[in-house]
């Protein structure tokens, strides 16, 4: 689906809840026994240092929703920055959009630092981009493009 410019950004779902974690299996064994869930794709990221995993919970509009278990595979990473600071709990809020370069275009017009020039590599093929925040009232928010499915 391609939005004209005339359409507002359109936040179809909420996509995923990033949980930054120090042990991934741990936290997946958590997660799968205390709700249910299961784990439906698991990827390394080199890019964005993370070990991670996606957890089922619906069908939406364009795509699931997800709970996201993130290792980092370093301490300089962004999760791993995050863990050393404030320890783990929810790393960050992802929304699902129509297309994810147009919503950046939308709410970087409005002033809120990208923290990404293009759209990255996300989970299941998806494209992805982050906003800052110190711009989002306290959270960081990632835009996701859902692969064709
Ligand atoms: C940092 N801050 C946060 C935060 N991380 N606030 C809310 N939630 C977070 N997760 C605050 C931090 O407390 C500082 O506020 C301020 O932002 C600047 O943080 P910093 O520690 O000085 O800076 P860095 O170097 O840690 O960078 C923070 C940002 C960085 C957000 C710029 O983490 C980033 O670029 N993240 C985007 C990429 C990412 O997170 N990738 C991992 C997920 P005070 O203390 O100054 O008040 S990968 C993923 O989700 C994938 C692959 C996927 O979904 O498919
Ligand atoms: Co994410």
């Amino acid at each position: 689906m391609i939005a004209t410019e005339v359409d507002l950004i359109m936040f179809m779902r909420i996509d995923h809840i990033g949980i930054a974690c120090h042990d991934l299996e741990e936290k997946i064994a958590l997660f799968t026994e205390l709700f249910d869930l299961t784990v439906v794709a698991r990827e390394v990221n080199e890019e964005q240092g993370v070990k991670e995993a996606m957890l089922h919970i619906a069908d939406g509009a364009g795509g699931g929703s997800y709970i996201q278990l993130l290792e980092p595979l370093s301490a300089d990473s962004p999760v791993g920055k995050f863990l050393a600071k404030r320890g783990e709990g929810v790393h960050h809020v992802a929304f699902g959009v129509p297309d994810v370069g147009q919503a950046m275009e939308q709410v970087g017009s409005k002033g809120v630092r990208l923290l990404d020039e293009r759209p990255r590599h996300g989970s299941m093929g998806s494209s992805i981009a982050f906003l800052h925040p110190k711009d989002v009232g306290g959270m960081l928010t990632e835009l996701v493009q859902a692969a064709d499915r």
